[in-house]
């Protein structure tokens, strides 16, 4: 059983998402995701629109994905690698570099993002929808 594992906050999902996920779920036969907690993406600087029990449910409904567990600060990924018995970590290519450490552990994978589509720009076009309909 190869285990891939893989951190995000996956807040207002999008094909971005599905296709790292997909993609790391492809690497392997069972994919763990760490979920940033609501409290971890403030210390992110990251708000998110969902919070965690939302965000959660959407990504357990993913048939890519198998496992969703808190994720609660930077330094509980080497301890995630073992409990879940991880083979191969994988992140968007956004942190090529950042992750390397983990290399003593288990493979690190970085995969090239989805251009032009982020939950950052999805936020400001529902904002300008927003303040279209306040000025109707
Ligand atoms: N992603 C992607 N393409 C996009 C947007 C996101 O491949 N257009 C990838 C990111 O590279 C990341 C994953 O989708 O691997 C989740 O992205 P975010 O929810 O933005 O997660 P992030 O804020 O990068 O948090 O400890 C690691 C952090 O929790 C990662």
């Amino acid at each position: 059983m190869k285990t891939i594992i893989t951190y995000g906050t996956f807040d207002i999902l999008h094909a971005g998402h599905i296709n790292l996920l997909r993609r790391a779920r492809e690497c392997g036969d069972r994919l763990v995701v760490g979920l940033s907690s609501d409290e971890f993406n403030q210390c992110k600087h990251k708000s998110s629109l969902l919070n965690y029990d939302n965000r959660k449910a959407v990504l357990e409904a993913i048939r890519f994905v198998d496992v969703v567990f808190p994720e609660q600060s930077w330094e509980q990924k080497a301890d995630d690698i073992r409990r879940y018995r991880a083979d191969v970590f994988v992140m968007g290519h956004d942190w090529l570099g950042k992750f390397d450490f983990l290399s003593e552990l288990c493979e690190v994978k970085y995969l090239p993002r989805t251009p032009e589509i982020s939950t950052t720009e999805i936020r400001q076009s529902l904002g300008a929808v927003v303040q279209q309909v306040k000025h109707v």
